[in-house]
Parts: C-alpha cells; sequence; structure tokens
C-alpha cells in the first residue's frame, strides 16, 4: 500500500526561505507563461493544440527543486510547466508555440515536443505514457555510464493504463534503476473521471505490482510535493532504486485550450473548491506567515517574470516561420 506523505513527511526537516523562494518562483513563471499562452490561443494565433498546466504548478515546481541541472526528465502532452521548471528559456518556448524558427524544435514541434536536452528536458510527449520508458533508458544509460543523474518521468492518471507505464516500471524496478515516476492524478484522462477508467482510488498502488515503494501527496502543496521528491531523487542517487510519487492535483482549464470544448464533465462547485486551494495562493500564505517573504518579494517576482514573458512574445512574433527549403532537414529514414 502507498505511504500518505502526512506520515511520509514527519521525519523531514522544515524547508529553507531558500527552497520557498525557489518554489515560488518556478510557480509563478508556470502560471504565467500558460495563462500568456491560453490567451494567445483563444485570440487565434497560435496553431496547434494546448495542454495547459495551470492548476498542477506545485508537481513541477515541486520536483524539480529537487533535481540537479544533469538530472533528466520526461514529461508529456501537458508539458510546459515541466519545461519551464526545469528552465527551458521563455524565448525558445513561446516561439515554438508560434511555430518559428527560433523555437525548441526549430518550430517543427509545436506545443507537445518542446524539448532542450541542455537543461535535461528530453520532450514533451503527444503520445500518452511514451515518456516512461524514455526515462528509464535515460536512467540506464546515467547507470551504465557511472554517472549519478537521476531520471524523472512525469505522468497523468490516464497514462498509468498504457502498456508502456507498465513495462517501464517493472524494468526500472528489477534493475534497480535511477527513476523518479511521478504520477499527476488531476482526476480526469481527457473528461472521464479516473473512476471511469480504474477501479483503483489511488494509483500509488500500481507501484506496488513491481516491488516499488510509493508515496502519496498533497499535489496542491508544493513544499509536500518538494519533501517527497527530495527523499526520492535521493534514494534513487544513492542506489536504492525507483519510487513514484502520486500528486493529487487538479487542472484548472479545460483538457486542451481555455474554454475547451465545454463538455459539462465537472461540476463548478467541484472546479471551484479546487480552485480555493490554489498552489501559488497557499505557498504565498505561507510565505507571508512564516515571515519567509513580504508581499512587495512576491510582487516583485510577478512583475519580473511578466516582463520577461513580454520580451520572449515580441521575440516570438518576430521571428521568422522555417524555410519550406528545409522540409527535410532533420529528417531521417532507416
Ligand atoms: C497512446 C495515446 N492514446 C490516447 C491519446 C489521446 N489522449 C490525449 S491526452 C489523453 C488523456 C490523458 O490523461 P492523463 O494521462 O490522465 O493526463 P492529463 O490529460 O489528465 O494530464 C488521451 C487519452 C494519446 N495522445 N495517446
Amino acid at each position: 500500500m502507498a505511504q500518505r506523505a502526512s506520515t511520509a513527511s514527519k521525519k523531514s526537516t522544515q524547508v529553507s526561505t531558500q527552497v520557498i523562494r525557489d518554489l515560488h518562483e518556478r510557480m509563478v513563471r508556470i502560471r504565467l507563461f500558460e495563462t500568456e499562452a491560453g490567451k494567445l490561443m483563444e485570440a487565434g494565433k497560435l496553431p496547434g493544440f494546448l495542454h495547459l498546466y495551470v492548476g498542477q504548478e506545485a508537481v513541477a515546481a515541486g520536483v524539480m527543486a529537487a533535481l540537479r541541472d544533469d538530472d533528466q526528465i520526461t514529461s508529456t502532452h501537458r508539458g510546459h510547466g515541466h519545461a519551464v521548471a526545469k528552465g527551458v528559456g521563455f524565448r525558445e518556448m513561446y516561439a515554438e508555440l508560434y511555430g518559428r524558427v527560433t523555437g525548441a524544435c526549430l518550430g517543427r514541434g509545436g506545443s507537445m515536443h518542446i524539448n532542450d536536452l541542455s537543461r535535461g528536458m528530453l520532450g514533451a510527449n503527444g503520445i500518452v505514457g511514451a515518456g516512461v520508458p524514455i526515462a528509464v533508458g535515460a536512467a540506464f544509460a546515467a547507470r551504465y555510464k557511472g554517472e549519478d543523474s537521476v531520471a524523472v518521468t512525469f505522468f497523468g492518471d490516464g497514462a498509468t493504463n498504457i502498456g508502456a507505464f507498465h513495462e517501464g516500471a517493472n524494468m526500472a524496478a528489477i534493475l534497480g534503476l535511477p527513476v523518479v515516476f511521478v504520477c499527476e492524478n488531476n482526476g480526469y484522462a481527457e473528461f472521464t473521471p479516473q473512476s471511469g477508467h480504474m477501479l483503483l482510488t489511488d494509483v500509488a498502488d500500481r507501484a506496488a505490482a513491481y516491488g516499488m515503494p510509493s508515496v502519496i501527496v498533497d499535489g496542491m502543496d508544493a513544499v509536500a510535493v518538494h519533501r517527497a521528491a527530495a527523499e526520492a531523487v535521493a534514494r534513487a542517487r544513492a542506489g536504492a532504486g525507483p519510487m513514484m510519487i502520486e500528486a493529487k492535483t487538479y487542472r484548472f482549464f479545460d483538457h486542451q485550450g481555455v474554454k475547451g470544448l465545454r463538455h459539462p464533465y465537472r461540476s463548478d462547485e467541484e472546479v471551484a473548491e479546487w480552485k480555493s486551494r490554489d498552489p501559488i495562493d497557499l505557498l504565498e500564505a505561507r510565505a507571508l506567515a512564516d515571515g519567509t517573504a513580504t508581499r512587495a518579494d512576491l510582487d516583485d517576482v510577478w512583475q519580473r517574470t511578466r516582463e520577461e514573458i513580454a520580451d520572449a512574445i515580441a521575440y516570438a512574433e518576430a521571428s521568422p516561420l522555417p524555410d519550406p527549403a528545409d522540409l527535410l532537414m532533420n529528417v531521417y529514414s532507416g
């Protein structure tokens, strides 16, 4: 059975001021990146799909604050938050959403393929569950080369019904690989509630099938996520093998875009209840209450980030589209 973080974290020490500020900054960067991207999409400026991460920021921030630069991550179709938190630049990210040649994938990948190998971001992924075996492979490669880096794979509740998840979990466990499995359980796979696609209440229970320890955390609490992640990452780095973290969270926007298809699959009351536990509001309240930051400190982060985003959007809009003559560049055949 999965351990609940309330018991798991009792032995953890208080997090430092520096960590609280780090978590806050990463979450604000994701929130503003995503809300601006949503506006641009609604205005018809961005081609393609956009699966926004708003509401889930505490998970990416909490995990990434526990990683080193040389640690690697794999992501999902809802990948902007992971990329931002791992340090991928706003300019390359917006340019990619605009399909411009200055983008992270030279304008050829779009939202669901953003990657930056120099930052250890091995890629968003349009194929549900497909990031799991990639992270397992990255962890295998790191160990083979004698490095002590860790790989983290992010995936949703729905992804744990996919074969690639089970194959990856089994292989990581039997080989004792340094992988941290992070399930962002936002309660839905597209428009299907968790109870409609699996009989389990806790996805973390799936880890037991592979002999892997697991922990369940409040995914709206960045500090709780961070503590669990720091423990799992330290374990993996020390050679103790993989672990799964299930973060119970929620996406504030629709499955895709801001307004989405307006399917009535979630009640207004449910959405409002989760929004009342906005992860950034929770962390700000905590920081103000314990004197970690003043309102002016927090506002400064929002303001600096807004300025950086305005610059990045202007950069993306001023960048050229790829040249059609380069259509076959970076295309390989067997
Ligand atoms: C292999 C595969 N099957 C189906 C889809 C269509 N699809 C895209 S997102 C999604 C739901 C995924 O749910 P979950 O893993 O819980 O992630 P969330 O969207 O909740 O973040 C589905 C079924 C896909 N992209 N890939």
